[in-house]
């Protein structure tokens, strides 16, 4: 566990959603005062080797940017003396523990906003460029120093050529020093330039996604399509001789316009498919199967209780509950310990024991996908198998 935790000063949580969260920028200073980093910059560097981890890096010469992704040997990094190179490591909640015990502490957001934490490394002069995004984010200052440039985007033009989106106008109203502990929050499309102030500066980079509205209706459409798949194929109508052949039948047309007419999408699916999606595993994770038998399993998650894999995405609605992108059988989706294991994180031996038949037979088959961990080490027989989703 972080033993550091956020401090909101003279503010509370409460003021800090109700003033502050989507609306404007904030520095707290000093929110994780005597805050440690979680990984050495050796340990960052070695995890952007990771063939499973998502990383980037991008160096600047003059107005020159370039950008490549890892993974990176350490030898294909630049020397840390060399100036005005960052490097950009996503998802590090997924591979550390205590990365993702540090986004627990932010979970007065809700779970279905999270998106990760990401830790950028960078020499003095280092940085990404004046950029917005569409995300609330906490830029918590974990070692060195960073200047941050913010302001509001007036004018979106951003720079031609260039390898990352800089915008080309960028003006700040503020210019904020951060210190190790201090953290800023800047809400959806607050422009931003944070360069580094001396070497071996690391900023953690809490970030909350705010999905597009097209990106949802995507996902629905795309589920309303599936559901009518094996429909009727098109026929033509009467062909008549010495048509045009290149006209595109407006039969044809009028025959996907039906398509679309017939779905009826209810609030049910909306709700099925936001809650798959939503907990869809990140493309790189993959969990391990773990070879016991049920009943072995069922019976360490009594003796031990269990908890979610810090890489496991765990929601619910008031008619189901979603673990993975698999929402849970009717039967279950009552259950409200799932619920709690859901807003805990974990369930205790006594929570376990009180569980019903059914229930306990899920955990137990959620223990052997590598979703959820007992308390006990995995048994010796682990495994070759390695599974997306289950
Ligand atoms: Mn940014």
């Amino acid at each position: 566990m972080s033993t550091v935790t956020l401090d909101w000063g003279t503010f509370t949580e409460a003021r800090f959603l109700r003033e502050v969260w989507q609306r404007k920028p904030l520095l707290l200073r000093q929110a994780f005062a005597g805050f440690a980093p979680l990984l050495s910059r050796a340990q960052l560097f070695a995890l952007a080797g990771d063939d499973d981890v998502e990383s980037r890096l991008l160096q600047r010469e003059g107005r020159r940017w370039q950008l490549d992704h890892g993974p990176f040997a350490r030898r294909q990094l630049p020397p840390v003396e060399q100036r005005n190179w960052t490097l950009l490591v996503q998802g590090v909640n997924l591979h550390v523990d205590a990365a993702s015990d540090l986004l627990s502490q932010f979970r007065f957001v809700p779970d279905a906003r999270l998106d990760d934490l990401m830790i950028s490394w960078a020499s003095d002069g280092g940085g990404v460029g004046p950029h917005q995004d569409a995300y609330d984010v906490f830029l918590l200052q974990a070692a060195g120093r960073r200047r941050w440039r913010i302001g509001p985007v007036r004018d979106a033009t951003l720079q031609p050529g260039k390898p990352v989106k800089l915008l080309a106008h960028f003006t700040p109203e503020d210019d904020l020093i951060l210190e190790p502990g201090d953290m800023l929050y800047l809400p959806p499309g607050w422009g931003h330039d944070g360069i580094a102030v001396g070497n071996d500066c690391m900023t953690y980079s809490i970030g909350f996604r705010a999905p597009p509205q097209g990106e949802l209706l995507k996902e629905v459409l795309w589920q309303l399509a599936e559901s009518q798949h094996g429909g009727p194929i098109y026929t033509d109508p009467p062909l008549r001789e010495g048509a045009a052949p290149a006209l595109l039948p407006p039969a044809m047309v009028k025959f996907a316009a039906q398509a679309f007419a017939k779905l009826k999408p209810d609030a049910a699916l909306f709700e099925s498919v936001l809650g798959a999606y939503l907990t869809t595993p990140k493309p790189q994770v993959w969990f391990d199967r773990v070879e016991a038998t049920p009943a072995s399993l069922r019976r360490a998650c009594q003796r031990t209780g269990c908890r979610l894999d810090r890489r496991s995405k765990m929601l619910y609605t008031a008619q189901t509950v979603f673990l993975n992108s698999e929402a849970v059988s009717a039967e279950l989706a009552p259950s409200s310990l799932l619920r709690v294991l859901a807003d805990q994180h974990k369930l205790t031996a006594q929570q376990v024991k009180d569980a019903t038949p059914a229930e306990l037979t899920v955990l137990a088959q959620w223990c052997a996908q590598g979703w959820l961990l007992t308390g006990e080490v995995a048994p010796p027989v682990a495994t070759k198998t390695r599974t997306r989703r289950g």
